[in-house]
């Protein structure tokens, strides 16, 4: 891959004093799934200038202008640096001593009344980019004991994990394109050159993406818009959004129909394959086009070309998660690939092999409890526990719907689902009638100007940086670790440690509770943990002493870290002190330690009761009666005649979700907040390009700027998710000059996938009416 560096605003060298005052390090890049590694340049505790890191092992000097802005964060007026309370009906600055004792004086007693379920919990986003978050909220929530834990996974990828968890016996067991040695990749529903990839961890894609055509490979896009990754592609298919199943269905049906089955050298491992033709057998190319709006013919040989080329790759993401057939689709998704051949095969799809925390590295290899879900379900919608979580668009009835295990609490960490989850009016109508809420957060933003106690997390140039998650799905195995890069005022504690006081407090002792021994206890779990995996795998046993001795140097998610190497695949318990990976170690190599291309790992990953990839789970062949009952009807474009439009999201380079719109560098240039409108439906509207229109959904309505553009096929408009930044009582000053529009205001909470409780965030009917 060929770095590709903006040039960045550097200091001058050419001045002695200046270039002496200078100092560079490495970080990480926490904001979004690429993980670069980014070059500082730091001058006292002031951020001059970021680079890409050329040097850095994974990520090879690749950044966006989000990683520039990470100054910008830093330097941000508006980010918190004080927690506020709310005293008088007025969010104002306090000490951290202050909030704590309005957490203890106030979340107990709420669940001392109401019980362990009156308190709920949304992690965001961030939380998957932040070791000291993802590794200490278990705690938190086991403190809680609460089943109301929700996340951004049911607006994101809840059906893929769904899907792992079935085939491959875990939910994180996720195979990515080896797009450096594929010749042949179809992407569908997914915009890697703008989101810089998703569950596929995958720097400078772009450039990646070029290669692979310049060694000849094809790369084709499905997708309802001509994105930024199609405008590469050799090949466009312009699918109506929220169809994808039929046009996998058609695909899956070729392969059998045409002879086309290869599983190769993972057939002895398989099971149910003739459960798999026998359900699939109804849905025929022919009979799906219609609904899809692609061609039989474009089907059938896109599976031709599939069955037939050694390296190819089908990858799906959001775009086929977020709809009501969502698990259908990643199962059928992962189908094509296996049973073609090209699962665990260089060239198609991989299964990274993390360093560190991955739980289908530990364990006894090539065999396990496989998952279960529906272990608790939704009070109100009854909507089933998937991998621990309620559907998020289950939050609102949940607050707002009496009777016992009513939620009267609210904890929001890293979330701000009043802009990103279905129903954000609702929602703020919601949280305005809780007994109590809590936000973690950098900012007072739409969804924290609820909270009754805003607790700042630290700037991430002042934490420690390790992707727990992330390492789980890089295209190439790899450990880095930042240190962090500028001090923190002492007063204000890592988000560790505020989880840990929160977890002690919901355990009842209290604000005072001695954070040290709770993290001690932490190592101790997880060294317990270690143990009892390694006896699992029948590998030499871990001396406990001399690990807990040898960890000892480090605290907090440092700590935790330096474990998981050690025992971990390529750590010193498996390959000796001398030679394996321990955090001073990996410290120690600031661009990284390369651990080699993805190998392959069936069976040793599975960890499915029987050993085997489970080709047709029971629930996911079961769900196709909803697909049957679709096609029972005549095909049409449009189902509802007073909704005739379907709307579709879109990502920005310079855009993450709900936030980063207060960044100076990321928020120039032109609105990103408009809607994308065909020329031909514009002009049946009589709305020329810039003009405002109404854009409805019942009787939802948002007023947004038209922007004609003939990227989108007729019928289908585009607006970008995470704006509507007009809300009162939000700090956002530079957010709120262009606020935009709410997209989720017209996203209903209720149409969810009903195996992994994911919310429908595409394809949503609208109409257009002139602004009169
Ligand atoms: N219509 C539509 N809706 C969508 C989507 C879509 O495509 N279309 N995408 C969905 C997807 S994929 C996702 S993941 C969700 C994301 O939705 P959320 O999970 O709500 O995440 P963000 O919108 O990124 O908001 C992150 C919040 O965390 C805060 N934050 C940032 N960094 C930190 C930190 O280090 N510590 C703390 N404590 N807080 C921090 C930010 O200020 C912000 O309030 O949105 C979903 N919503
Ligand atoms: N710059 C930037 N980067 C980001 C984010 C961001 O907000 N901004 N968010 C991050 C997060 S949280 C995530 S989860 C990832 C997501 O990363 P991706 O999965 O790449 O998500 P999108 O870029 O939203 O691309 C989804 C594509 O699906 C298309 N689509 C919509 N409906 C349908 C449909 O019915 N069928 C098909 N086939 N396609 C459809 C859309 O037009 C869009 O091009 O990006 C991450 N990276
Ligand atoms: S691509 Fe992602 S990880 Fe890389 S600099 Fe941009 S935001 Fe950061
Ligand atoms: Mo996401």
């Amino acid at each position: 891959m060929a770095p590709r560096t903006p040039p960045p605003a550097g200091p001058d060298r050419s001045h002695p004093a200046e270039a002496a005052a200078l100092r560079t390090a490495h970080r990480i890049c926490p904001l979004c799934e690429a993980c670069c590694g980014l070059s500082l340049t730091l001058e006292g505790e002031r951020v001059v200038a970021v680079r890409g890191q050329s040097d850095d092992v994974f990520s090879a000097g690749y950044l966006c202008p989000k990683g520039v802005a990470l100054k910008d964060l830093h330097e941000d007026p508006d980010r918190l640096r004080t927690p506020l309370v709310r005293r008088d009906g007025v969010l104002a600055p306090a000490t951290w001593d202050e909030a704590w004792a309005e957490i203890a004086r106030r979340l107990p007693p709420l669940q001392a009344a109401h019980g362990r379920d009156a308190v709920a919990v949304v992690a965001g986003n961030p939380v998957s980019h932040k070791m000291g978050l993802l590794l200490v909220l278990p705690a938190l929530l086991k403190a809680l004991g609460t089943r109301n834990f929700f996340s951004a996974s049911t607006l994101d990828q809840m059906p893929r994990q769904l899907v792992n968890g079935w085939m491959y016996g875990h939910w994180l067991s996720n195979a990515v394109p080896d797009i450096d040695r594929c010749d042949w990749l179809l992407v569908i529903g997914a915009n890697p050159v703008a989101s810089n990839g998703s569950l596929w961890t995958v720097p400078g894609v772009r450039d990646r993406l070029r290669a692979l055509r310049r060694r000849g490979g094809q790369l084709l896009v499905v997708d309802p818009r001509r994105t930024e990754t199609a405008a590469l592609a050799d090949e466009h298919l312009a699918v109506r959004p929220g169809t994808d199943v039929f046009l996998l269905l058609g695909l899956l049906h070729t392969l059998f129909d045409e002879d086309l089955v290869r599983p190769g050298r993972l057939a002895d491992l398989m099971q149910g394959l003739e459960a798999v033709r026998a359900a699939v057998a109804p849905f025929p190319a022919e009979r799906m086009a219609p609904r899809c709006g692609v061609p039989a013919d474009t089907l059938r040989r896109l599976a031709r070309s599939l069955a037939a080329t050694p390296r190819a790759a089908v990858y799906g993401r959001m775009g086929t998660s977020v709809q009501a057939y969502g698990s259908l689709c990643a199962w059928l998704i992962e189908l094509l690939n296996l049973l073609t051949g090209h699962v665990d095969a260089p060239g198609g799809l991989m299964f990274p092999q993390a360093a560190a925390f991955a739980a289908n590295t530990t364990g006894a290899p090539g065999r396990g409890r496989g998952i279960v879900t529906g272990r608790h379900r939704s009070r109100v919608a009854g909507a089933p526990e998937v991998f621990g979580e309620l559907p998020l668009g289950c939050l609102a009835e949940e607050i707002e719907t009496p009777g016992t295990g009513q939620v009267r609490a609210l904890v929001t960490i890293a979330a701000n689902p009043v802009l990103s989850a279905p129903e954000g009016e609702r929602l703020a109508r919601a949280f305005d009638g809780l007994d109590f809420m809590l936000s973690l957060d950098l900012y007072l933003n739409e969804t924290s100007r609820h909270a009754d106690v805003v607790l700042p997390a630290r700037s991430p140039l002042e934490d420690g940086h390790w992707d727990v998650a992330f390492t789980q799905f890089s295209v190439r195995n790899h450990a880095r670790y930042s240190p962090p890069v500028l001090a923190a005022d002492p007063a204000h504690p890592p988000e560790w440690q505020q989880l840990l006081r929160l977890a002690a407090i919901a355990q009842g002792q209290g604000a005072a509770a001695d954070i040290d021994a709770l993290d001690d206890a932490l190592a101790e779990h997880a060294l317990r943990q270690a143990q009892a995996a390694a006896e699992a795998a029948g590998t030499p046993g871990i001396d406990a002493a001399a690990l807990r001795a040898a960890i000892g140097r480090w605290r907090g998610p440092e700590r935790l870290l330096d474990l998981a190497l050690r025992c971990g695949p390529w750590g010193a318990a498996a390959r000796g002190e001398a030679d394996g990976l321990t955090l001073e170690r990996v410290a120690a190599r600031p661009a990284g330690i390369d651990l080699g291309p993805l190998a392959p790992r069936l069976p040793e990953l599975l960890r499915t009761p029987d050993g085997r990839i489970a080709l047709a789970p029971p629930a996911l062949v079961a769900d196709l009666a909803r697909v049957a009952q679709a096609c029972a009807t005549e095909p049409t474009d449009t189902a509802d005649a007073t909704h005739p439009l379907r709307l579709i999201g879109r990502r920005d380079l310079r855009s993450n979700n709900s936030w980063m719109h207060n960044l100076p560098t990321l928020a120039k240039g032109p609105d990103r907040c408009t809607l994308q409108v065909h020329p031909d439906d514009a002009r049946r509207a009589g709305l020329a390009d810039g003009a405002r229109a109404r854009l409805v959904r019942g009787d939802q309505v948002l007023e947004v700027p038209i922007e004609w553009s003939d990227a989108v096929s007729p019928g289908v408009v585009c607006l970008p998710h995470g704006w509507g930044h007009d809300l009162p009582g939000s700090r956002l000053a530079i957010a709120a000059q262009r606020p935009g529009v709410n997209l989720n205001r017209l996203a209903d909470g209720r149409e969810r996938d009903p195996l992994s409780g994911n919310a429908v965030l595409t394809g949503l009917p609208v109409r257009l009416e002139r602004v009169v």
